[in-house]
Protein backbone atom coordinates (compact mmCIF):
# COMPACT_ATOMS: atom_id res chain seq x y z
CA UNK A 1 0.00 0.00 0.00
CA UNK A 2 1.45 3.24 -0.74
CA UNK A 3 1.88 5.80 1.92
CA UNK A 4 -0.12 9.12 2.01
CA UNK A 5 2.04 11.19 3.13
CA UNK A 6 0.49 14.27 5.36
CA UNK A 7 -3.07 13.37 4.54
CA UNK A 8 -4.14 14.63 8.03
CA UNK A 9 -2.23 16.97 9.00
CA UNK A 10 -4.35 19.92 7.53
CA UNK A 11 -8.52 19.55 7.47
CA UNK A 12 -11.19 21.57 6.90
CA UNK A 13 -8.63 24.58 6.29
CA UNK A 14 -6.97 24.08 9.31
CA UNK A 15 -3.46 22.61 10.57
CA UNK A 16 -4.68 19.37 12.64
CA UNK A 17 -2.94 17.57 14.97
CA UNK A 18 -3.13 13.41 13.89
CA UNK A 19 -3.46 10.87 16.02
CA UNK A 20 -1.01 8.65 16.57
CA UNK A 21 -0.42 5.82 14.40
CA UNK A 22 -0.45 3.15 16.83
CA UNK A 23 -1.19 3.46 20.79
CA UNK A 24 0.99 5.60 23.00
CA UNK A 25 2.67 2.52 24.65
CA UNK A 26 3.58 0.84 21.32
CA UNK A 27 7.33 1.89 20.95
CA UNK A 28 7.53 0.76 24.45
CA UNK A 29 10.40 -0.29 25.83
CA UNK A 30 12.37 1.64 23.11
CA UNK A 31 10.87 4.90 23.83
CA UNK A 32 8.42 4.99 26.51
CA UNK A 33 4.56 6.02 26.95
CA UNK A 34 5.43 8.74 28.65
CA UNK A 35 7.67 10.22 26.46
CA UNK A 36 5.30 9.84 23.72
CA UNK A 37 2.24 11.28 25.33
CA UNK A 38 4.30 14.16 26.12
CA UNK A 39 5.40 14.66 22.88
CA UNK A 40 2.52 14.15 20.92
CA UNK A 41 -0.29 15.66 23.24
CA UNK A 42 1.88 18.32 23.83
CA UNK A 43 5.08 19.64 22.01
CA UNK A 44 3.34 18.88 18.43
CA UNK A 45 -0.20 20.01 19.54
CA UNK A 46 1.63 23.24 20.20
CA UNK A 47 3.06 23.54 16.88
CA UNK A 48 -0.47 22.83 15.38
CA UNK A 49 -1.74 25.53 17.32
CA UNK A 50 1.26 27.83 16.24
CA UNK A 51 1.01 27.36 12.72
CA UNK A 52 -2.69 27.83 12.67
CA UNK A 53 -2.23 31.22 14.89
CA UNK A 54 0.32 32.22 12.05
CA UNK A 55 -1.44 31.45 9.07
CA UNK A 56 -4.40 33.61 10.85
CA UNK A 57 -2.02 36.80 11.44
CA UNK A 58 -1.08 36.09 7.89
CA UNK A 59 -4.29 36.37 5.96
CA UNK A 60 -5.81 39.46 8.47
CA UNK A 61 -2.82 41.59 7.10
CA UNK A 62 -3.40 40.56 3.54
CA UNK A 63 -7.05 41.28 4.62
CA UNK A 64 -5.74 44.59 5.20
CA UNK A 65 -7.35 43.73 9.12
CA UNK A 66 -3.82 44.21 10.45
CA UNK A 67 -0.61 46.18 10.01
CA UNK A 68 2.08 45.01 7.54
CA UNK A 69 4.49 45.40 10.73
CA UNK A 70 3.48 42.42 11.98
CA UNK A 71 4.49 40.21 8.63
CA UNK A 72 8.09 39.51 9.24
CA UNK A 73 7.58 38.12 12.54
CA UNK A 74 4.38 36.23 11.31
CA UNK A 75 6.28 34.50 8.67
CA UNK A 76 8.87 33.67 11.30
CA UNK A 77 6.79 31.99 13.08
CA UNK A 78 4.61 30.37 10.66
CA UNK A 79 8.35 28.66 9.36
CA UNK A 80 9.07 27.40 12.60
CA UNK A 81 5.42 25.59 13.71
CA UNK A 82 4.56 24.67 10.15
CA UNK A 83 7.98 23.00 9.68
CA UNK A 84 6.92 21.56 13.15
CA UNK A 85 3.87 20.38 12.64
CA UNK A 86 5.31 18.47 9.18
CA UNK A 87 8.54 17.02 10.81
CA UNK A 88 6.53 15.57 13.90
CA UNK A 89 3.70 13.98 11.92
CA UNK A 90 6.29 12.56 9.33
CA UNK A 91 8.13 11.58 13.04
CA UNK A 92 5.37 9.57 14.15
CA UNK A 93 4.53 7.50 10.85
CA UNK A 94 8.18 6.82 10.36
CA UNK A 95 8.18 5.04 13.48
CA UNK A 96 6.51 1.69 14.67
CA UNK A 97 6.84 -0.94 17.08
CA UNK A 98 9.91 -3.86 16.20
CA UNK A 99 10.63 -5.98 14.79
CA UNK A 100 11.06 -3.76 11.74
CA UNK A 101 12.08 -5.76 8.32
CA UNK A 102 14.98 -4.19 6.58
CA UNK A 103 14.52 -2.09 3.02
CA UNK A 104 14.78 -3.77 -0.10
CA UNK A 105 14.16 -2.98 -3.59
CA UNK A 106 14.61 0.80 -5.43
CA UNK A 107 15.32 1.90 -1.62
CA UNK A 108 17.67 -1.05 -0.13
CA UNK A 109 18.92 0.35 -3.93
CA UNK A 110 19.52 4.11 -3.21
CA UNK A 111 21.17 3.35 0.00
CA UNK A 112 23.27 1.49 -1.34
CA UNK A 113 24.54 3.77 -4.39
CA UNK A 114 24.62 6.74 -1.46
CA UNK A 115 26.06 5.02 1.61
CA UNK A 116 27.37 2.07 0.48
CA UNK A 117 25.39 -0.08 3.07
CA UNK A 118 22.64 0.02 5.34
CA UNK A 119 25.59 -0.03 8.13
CA UNK A 120 27.43 2.76 6.20
CA UNK A 121 24.29 5.02 6.02
CA UNK A 122 23.78 4.20 9.87
CA UNK A 123 26.82 5.76 10.58
CA UNK A 124 26.39 8.41 8.56
CA UNK A 125 23.17 9.34 9.91
CA UNK A 126 24.41 8.65 13.11
CA UNK A 127 27.23 10.88 12.70
CA UNK A 128 24.92 14.02 11.37
CA UNK A 129 22.34 13.22 14.02
CA UNK A 130 24.71 13.47 16.73
CA UNK A 131 26.09 16.37 15.96
CA UNK A 132 22.71 18.31 15.87
CA UNK A 133 23.98 21.16 18.47
CA UNK A 134 21.05 22.06 20.68
CA UNK A 135 17.84 21.45 19.20
CA UNK A 136 16.87 19.63 15.86
CA UNK A 137 16.95 17.00 13.23
CA UNK A 138 18.18 14.37 11.49
CA UNK A 139 16.50 13.93 8.45
CA UNK A 140 17.10 11.43 5.69
CA UNK A 141 15.81 12.68 2.18
CA UNK A 142 16.21 13.64 -1.46
CA UNK A 143 17.61 16.17 -2.82
CA UNK A 144 16.97 17.67 -6.23
CA UNK A 145 19.99 18.32 -7.67
CA UNK A 146 21.79 15.05 -7.89
CA UNK A 147 18.20 13.20 -7.39
CA UNK A 148 20.23 11.35 -4.87
CA UNK A 149 19.54 10.13 -1.16
CA UNK A 150 21.34 12.38 1.67
CA UNK A 151 21.06 13.35 5.30
CA UNK A 152 20.74 16.40 6.71
CA UNK A 153 21.10 17.86 10.05
CA UNK A 154 18.59 20.72 10.95
CA UNK A 155 19.17 23.08 13.50
CA UNK A 156 15.28 23.68 15.31
CA UNK A 157 12.77 22.38 12.74
CA UNK A 158 13.56 24.94 9.80
CA UNK A 159 17.44 25.82 9.76
CA UNK A 160 19.97 24.63 7.35
CA UNK A 161 17.65 22.88 5.12
CA UNK A 162 18.34 22.30 1.66
CA UNK A 163 15.70 23.96 -1.12
CA UNK A 164 13.52 21.16 -2.78
CA UNK A 165 14.53 18.44 0.17
CA UNK A 166 12.12 15.52 0.19
CA UNK A 167 12.31 14.01 3.62
CA UNK A 168 11.29 10.14 4.05
CA UNK A 169 12.85 9.39 7.30
CA UNK A 170 13.27 12.14 10.24
CA UNK A 171 14.35 11.83 13.76
CA UNK A 172 13.86 14.49 16.56
CA UNK A 173 16.63 15.32 18.99
CA UNK A 174 15.04 17.98 20.54
CA UNK A 175 15.53 16.70 24.47
CA UNK A 176 12.11 16.65 24.78
CA UNK A 177 11.95 13.45 22.32
CA UNK A 178 14.37 11.80 24.76
CA UNK A 179 15.22 13.42 27.95
CA UNK A 180 12.81 11.78 29.98
CA UNK A 181 13.81 8.25 29.22
CA UNK A 182 17.31 8.85 28.16
CA UNK A 183 18.63 11.86 29.71
CA UNK A 184 21.63 13.17 28.16
CA UNK A 185 22.28 9.85 26.50
CA UNK A 186 21.35 10.87 22.76
CA UNK A 187 23.37 8.11 21.27
CA UNK A 188 20.97 5.36 23.45
CA UNK A 189 17.74 7.21 22.32
CA UNK A 190 19.54 6.73 18.38
CA UNK A 191 19.68 3.03 19.09
CA UNK A 192 15.93 2.83 20.13
CA UNK A 193 15.60 4.89 17.09
CA UNK A 194 16.99 2.46 14.77
CA UNK A 195 14.95 -0.21 15.94
CA UNK A 196 12.03 1.19 15.63
CA UNK A 197 12.19 2.78 11.94
CA UNK A 198 9.37 1.91 10.10
CA UNK A 199 11.09 0.96 6.87
CA UNK A 200 8.06 0.25 4.80
CA UNK A 201 7.23 4.13 5.08
CA UNK A 202 10.24 5.06 4.14
CA UNK A 203 10.11 2.74 1.36
CA UNK A 204 6.45 4.27 0.25
CA UNK A 205 7.39 7.35 0.43
CA UNK A 206 10.80 7.14 -1.76
CA UNK A 207 8.33 5.53 -4.15
CA UNK A 208 5.47 8.32 -3.68
CA UNK A 209 7.11 11.44 -2.99
CA UNK A 210 10.78 10.78 -5.05
CA UNK A 211 9.45 9.23 -8.15
CA UNK A 212 11.95 9.68 -10.52
CA UNK A 213 14.42 11.03 -8.17
CA UNK A 214 16.31 8.15 -7.64
MN1 LIG B 1 9.66 17.12 19.02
Amino acid sequence: MEHQLLTHAYQAGKYALPPLPYPADALAPYLDEATVLLHHDKHHAAYVVGANEAAETLQRIAQGDLPPAQAPAATLHLAFNLSGHILHTLYWENLAPPPQAEPSGELADAIAATFHSMDGFKRVFRAATMAVQGSGWGILGVEPASRRLVVCAVQKHQDALVPGFVPILVCDVWEHAYYLHFRNNRSAYLDSFFALINWEVVASRFRSYCHGYA
